[in-house]
């Protein structure tokens, strides 16, 4: 008889056999091992979180021209990052390529055309009006990966998502409860398995287009049971109705054993979320009298907490 957990591994060993194999694989690997053993190396022990962020696309052809994508601006990834950094834990940020980084949260959208101007054909300068926000976003970054606490790592597809976020739960393992994750990206529930999937560009001449899509394999129920058992686990819940998201978060939080879930409605989502847990539900939100507060401040806060309360009681 198979165990839940082992119809998981069943799904999850034929995605990833049918799935594209990762660019780069070696080279990202060897960055994580390094990262990590610098990481589990300094004195104390280091705490390191993976931090997802931005939205996994679903490519429509093997030669992509058309995809399904997720929302997420990678905001809430970038500001927990930075959050991160600043309780003293390394971060390795798997990002969708593109969307929001760490320490760029002050800066305008357009940053290279708007913050730089040319005194005389040869110099290049930073604006008056933004170079105090480019200097503190340069030092910042430059000083977390120089340190060794940042390692930024970018997919864009579900195949890149998911195949990265098991080399780096794999690479976690020894550190145990340490360890975190902190799974904000929105992850696509529906893909086009690779090998059903047309090669050449989809045509437009043949009238509506009829696709069906496969459902992805819940990453959240193996990474506790397999990837990575030994680790905090946070996972988001994303809805439009607010009628039922604290009882979709429930669920989840009960389905997948995760030690919290951060419920968050699409629309307030800067200015509050609720943390779903055992403990029960805690509503955090963004401090109102400061404008530069963000709700992330308080929800790292929070979790860090709960994370050092797990590492203690896994000691015992
Ligand atoms: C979230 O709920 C994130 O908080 C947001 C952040 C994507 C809303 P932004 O990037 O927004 O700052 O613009 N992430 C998880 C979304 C998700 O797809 N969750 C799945 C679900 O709700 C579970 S993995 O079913």
């Amino acid at each position: 008889m198979s165990s839940i957990s082992g119809m998981e591994d069943d799904e999850f060993s034929s995605f990833f056999e049918s799935s594209p194999t990762l660019k780069n694989k070696e080279e990202i690997l060897s960055k994580l091992n390094r990262f990590i053993e610098l990481n589990s190396s300094r004195q104390g022990g280091k705490r390191i979180v993976c931090v997802t962020s931005g939205g996994t696309t679903v490519p429509l052809e093997q030669r992509c021209v058309r995809y399904i994508d997720n929302f997420s601006s990678g905001n809430r990834g970038a500001a927990s990052t930075e959050n991160f950094v600043n309780a003293g834990y390394a971060v390795i940020f798997l990002y969708r390529r593109g969307t929001c980084q760490p320490y760029c949260r002050s800066l305008p959208d357009d940053p290279f055309l708007e913050c730089f101007e040319f005194p005389d054909a040869k110099n290049i300068r930073v604006h008056a009006s933004h170079s105090e926000a480019v200097k503190m976003a340069v030092m910042d970054q430059q000083a977390a990966i120089a340190e060794g606490r940042l390692l930024k790592l970018p997919f864009s597809t579900i195949y890149e998502y998911l195949q990265m976020l098991r080399l780096i739960a794999t690479a976690l393992k020894d550190v145990g409860p340490c360890s975190m994750f902190y799974l904000a990206a929105a992850v696509s529930d529906f893909y086009v398995p690779w090998t059903s999937m047309t090669e050449h560009k989809i045509q437009s001449g043949s009238g509506p287009l009829d696709i069906s899509l496969a459902q992805v394999p819940k990453m959240l129920s193996v990474l506790r049971s397999n990837w990575a058992p030994k680790a905090f686990c946070i996972s988001f819940k994303l809805e439009t109705d607010s009628k039922i998201l604290i009882e979709k978060a429930t669920k989840a939080l009960q389905k997948y054993k995760v030690h919290a879930v951060v419920a968050n409605e699409l629309l307030t989502r800067k200015e509050e979320v609720v943390v779903v847990s055992n403990s029960g539900n805690v509503v955090v939100r963004r401090d109102c009298d400061n404008p530069e507060s963000i709700v992330e401040d308080n929800l790292i806060h929070l979790l860090v907490d709960r994370h050092s309360t797990y590492i203690k009681e896994s000691h015992t």
